[in-house]
């Protein structure tokens, strides 16, 4: 990413100095370790200052050229471009891009086509599901009849004959296909013959691989799901946000159930930054980034299990990968402060059928989105997974782990996140 001066308005620091200065150390963390949670990334410099904009005073409910305050002509052009680039990068009939969130986004699918009571099918959030797929502790869990399917205990993967087995069975209205700590590649096509097969409506949740799917390094689900969730700021590298995809036939449900059904006025200084993003995306620079987060993911994938570390799954098709540490005799939670001390950024993270409870877990899960927005090249992914081994190796030797940490400060310095200058 280009390095330029930090431009930040000299007012901030002057009005609130305490919240100037927890964001320059924030930012200071940023460039200073590695991040390997696979939800996150870097959001561009372009994407950051049209999210930082003026557009966050704008009230504009509704929708394009149907609002219900004046003064929205400018916002109706920021939607137009968010909308037609999301419709042409994902092939889409309709997109509607006002979701606060992946979670406001896969509620408002939710809300469009199911009453309360209703039965939906969703991967298990102990085996690499989302709280939003019906896990007890969220709204998707209470106010609909859930039945979760989940990985094999051999594999770590989907059987999608099981799947076909408890969707018979169980008779969702709707399922859930999607995923946040499941490495392989999701086959939506078996996932539309079972909704099909079953008279189920499909609804899939690309949070995690969009980047990829718009890159086309992951078959897209558009062409076969009635809906397709996603958030704007994971593999997509845009803001925080989320988007509905969905067929033309669903268009006006989607949009009513999001607004007025769930939210009220959308935040237009976002939509503008996912618009930014979307254009990011169109761009072939794009497609090469994709591909070596993939590529990345790979071999931090091979050098771990070449260190003994044991993969669920084996490996990784996307940009994730989930370790099981019980091997290495270490907890997930202690795994990450230990990687936390050295430097790098990482989320503990259950496995599947994990014996140990969601505070402290058998498993870490790493992902290389961020790591190769720095520009990180394959020579030091492999040097960062013999960082990781050595660090585990080593834990209670402070010398050792200081040397280590003084390693990523190389790197970081090496491959910077934004490069700003700070004072
Ligand atoms: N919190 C996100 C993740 O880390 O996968 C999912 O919402």
């Amino acid at each position: 990413m280009e390095s330029k001066k930090l431009e930040r308005a000299e007012e901030l620091r002057q009005v609130d100095p305490e919240v100037a200065e927890a964001i320059d150390l924030e930012l200071r963390r940023q460039e200073e370790n590695l991040v390997l949670i696979a939800s996150e990334n870097l959001a561009s410099r372009a994407v950051l200052e049209a999210q930082g904009s003026v557009l966050t005073n704008k009230y504009a409910e509704g929708y394009p050229g149907a609002r219900y305050y004046g003064g929205c002509e400018f916002m109706d052009r920021v939607e137009e471009l968010a909308r037609e680039r999301a419709r042409e990068l994902f092939s889409a009939d309709h997109v509607n891009v006002q979701p606060h969130s992946g979670a406001s986004a896969n509620m408002a699918v939710y809300l469009a086509v199911l009453k309360p009571g209703d039965r939906i099918m969703g991967m298990s959030l102990a085996h690499g599901g989302h709280l939003t797929h019906g896990s007890r502790v969220n709204i998707s869990g209470r106010y609909f009849e859930v039945a979760a399917y989940g990985v094999e205990e051999d594999t770590g993967r989907l059987n999608m004959e099981k799947v076909l087995e408890l969707a018979l069975k169980f008779k969702p209205r709707l399922i859930v296909a999607g995923a946040s700590a499941y490495p392989r590649i999701i086959d939506f096509e078996a996932f539309h013959r079972i909704a099909q097969e079953t008279g189920a409506l499909l609804m899939a949740d690309i949070a995690h691989i969009a980047g990829l799917v718009a890159a086309g390094l992951h078959p897209n689900p558009v062409p076969v799901a009635e809906f397709v969730t996603t958030t704007t700021h994971k593999t997509l590298r845009g803001p925080r946000g989320g988007m509905i995809f969905c067929q033309k036939q669903y268009a006006a449900k989607i949009d009513k159930a999001v607004f007025p059904g769930l939210q009220g006025g959308p935040l237009m200084h976002v939509i503008a930054a996912k618009a930014v993003a979307l254009k990011e995306a169109q761009q072939p620079e794009f497609k090469a980034y994709q591909q070596q987060v993939v590529n990345n993911a790979r071999i931090l994938a091979e050098e771990l299990a070449g260190y003994g570390f044991d993969l669920v799954t084996g490996g990784t098709d996307t940009h994730l990968l989930l370790i099981d540490l019980r091997s290495k005799n270490i907890t997930g939670l202690e795994a990450e402060r230990l990687l936390d001390q050295v430097g790098i950024t990482a989320n503990k993270n259950a496995i599947p059928n994990d014996q140990r409870g969601p505070q402290v877990t058998s498993g870490l899960r790493l992902g290389t989105p961020t790591i190769t927005s720095r520009g990180l090249p394959p020579d030091e992914v492999r040097l960062l997974a013999s960082l990781i081994n050595e660090a585990i190796e080593n834990r209670h030797r402070p010398s050792r782990l200081s040397r280590i940490r003084e390693e990523v400060k190389r790197m970081c310095r090496e491959y910077p996140a934004y490069g700003f200058k700070q004072d």
